[in-house]
């Protein structure tokens, strides 16, 4: 899929962790060459270890093609991501990128997003109980996500641009691509985790045979 030349935006999560390894496979044994804009600190030491050269977007004029997991998916093509908590990067990524490429399995799959996903918000910190009642007012919950208590400093999930993510729970989100637009009028919302309009191709593994399948 990749051609050498080509800059790729590296995803983030255990499904991206796979296309970044087989990038950097492909660099060392049949001679691809490639630069990668990370997506998170998680996919830029991935990249690095893999021996992908790290570009900003600074460096870049465009990026050729995005790679990268989902929460959920409908059959629209529209995304529910950001439960690794790096959805604010990853829409910038994806949105810069002339090809965005999601890889799921089909548990991802949904008739309608919401359905027992969250949506994840990236909130700047004072604005959590003004977003709290702006998300109730649009029928939805949300939780404060917590740090994995494996991490030393316990407390809130802080993101990498230093801010807290919210979790908002609807029963079913009927239009997604509007839902996007008014969770980010919330002020101190600064980027929610629905990604409509944006996924070129959605590939599809299949948990009982491993055949994949293309959404385009
Ligand atoms: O948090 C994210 O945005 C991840 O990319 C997520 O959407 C997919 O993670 P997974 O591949 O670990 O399920």
């Amino acid at each position: 899929m990749a051609r050498s030349g080509w800059v790729i935006g590296l995803g983030t999560g255990s499904t991206a962790y796979y296309a970044v390894e087989e990038l950097g496979r492909l660099m060392r044994e049949e001679g691809l060459l490639i630069a990668g804009v990370p997506t998170s600190h998680a996919s830029e030491m991935l990249a690095r270890t893999n021996g992908i050269p790290i570009k900003t977007l600074d460096d870049v004029e465009r990026i050729d093609l995005a790679i990268d997991g989902a929460d959920q998916v409908d059959g629209g093509k529209n995304l529910i991501k950001g439960l690794g908590g790096a959805h604010t990067r990853e829409k910038i990524v994806a949105s810069f990128a002339d090809l965005f490429v999601v890889v799921v399995d089909d548990s991802k799959l949904a008739s309608r997003l919401g359905l027992g996903v969250p949506v994840p918000l990236e909130v700047i910190s004072l604005a959590v109980p003004a977003v709290t009642r702006r998300v109730q007012k649009l029928g939805g919950q949300t939780r404060l996500r917590m740090a994995h208590p494996a991490q030393a400093h316990g407390g809130p999930f802080i993101t990498d641009q230093g801010n807290f993510l919210m979790d908002a729970s609807f029963d079913e989100i009927p239009d997604p691509r509007s839902m996007e637009r008014e969770l980010n009028l919330i002020p101190g919302v600064v980027d929610n985790g629905l990604f409509t309009q944006i996924a070129a191709t959605i590939l599809v593994g299949s948990g009982k045979d491993g055949s994949v399948s293309i959404i385009e």
